[in-house]
């Protein structure tokens, strides 16, 4: 398809997700990810996050109207029919937000559903949490094709503890075996060492993707837009390798030129390869 404007087209990207009012994760994370990696960049809201100061941060977390949230995929799959190929699946926050979006996904052929399995987010039950953590696991990871878990999220889903750079690349095997999709298991910060390691693994190639940690802290945004930036990079037709790759130097890039705040923890900033 061609542009109404003059100029090369860019790839398009939509990302599936929550709002984080203070701009460090979530949607807007996604949003300002795509926009600094050269993709268009488009959003259908699931939720809305409101860190409470007054209450140790905590999230308050209102779900969007399931109506609403159809009625917006509607029109981004009508609008962008022909183009919208790759999407990211963020925070979804509950089991029919799960169905409702799953049902639209299914409506149309993908060439990467990227899904940050987002399996406890604070500030919600117990029981909702677990039922949303089930059909996360039941309904949207059949339908990805690129799964980035972190820490947490890889031993859920493997079934595993994980406390090392070899138990993460079992844990990345296990969930490639049990879903068919391509696995980046973040160690992050929590694997002891002076490297942040990520094991990538896509049923055949398996690759240790290792940089200096930054600090011992963790910075909001950073498994947002890692999953954004691999899901701009497929968009632009990188491989899931290379965009796996991109993504992690973009985000460490990120995390070195971290925006601080009145809040306890700083912000990854998209604009840390600049
Ligand atoms: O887990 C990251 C995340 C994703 N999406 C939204 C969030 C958060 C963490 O705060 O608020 C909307």
């Amino acid at each position: 398809m061609t542009s109404a404007t003059t100029g090369t087209r860019p790839a398009i990207t939509l990302t599936i997700a929550g709002s984080e009012a203070t701009g460090g994760a979530g949607a807007q994370a996604d949003l300002k990810t795509f926009q600094e990696l050269g993709t268009y960049g488009i959003v259908a809201l699931t939720c809305i996050v409101s860190f409470d100061p007054k209450h140790n941060w905590n999230h308050r977390f209102v779900p969007i109207d399931p109506q609403v949230i159809a009625d917006q995929l509607e029109a981004v799959q009508t609008c962008y029919a022909a183009d919208l190929r790759t999407v990211k699946l963020g925070m979804m926050g509950s089991p029919t937000t799960i169905s409702t979006v799953a049902a639209a996904l299914k409506t149309q052929v993908w060439d990467n559903i990227v899904l940050d399995p987002v399996l406890i987010c604070k500030g919600q039950e117990p029981g909702h949490a677990l039922d949303t953590d089930e059909a996360l696991k039941t309904e949207l990871l059949p339908l990805a094709t690129f799964v980035t878990p972190n820490h947490f999220e890889a031993e859920s889903l493997s079934g595993m503890s994980i406390s090392n750079v070899a138990d993460l690349t079992e844990a990345a095997k296990k969930i490639h075996a049990l879903s068919g999709v391509t696995v980046l298991a973040k160690g992050g910060i929590r694997l002891a060492g002076s490297d942040a390691v990520d094991v990538y693994f896509d049923g055949e190639t398996l690759e240790v993707l290792s940089a200096p940690k930054v600090g011992e802290v963790a910075v909001s945004g950073a498994g947002c837009s890692l999953a954004a930036a691999i899901t701009a990079e497929l968009a632009k037709g990188q491989t899931p390798l290379q965009a796996a790759r991109n993504a992690k130097a973009f985000v460490t890039a990120g995390i070195k030129n971290r925006v601080s705040s009145a809040a306890p923890f700083d912000a990854l900033w998209q604009g840390g390869t600049r």
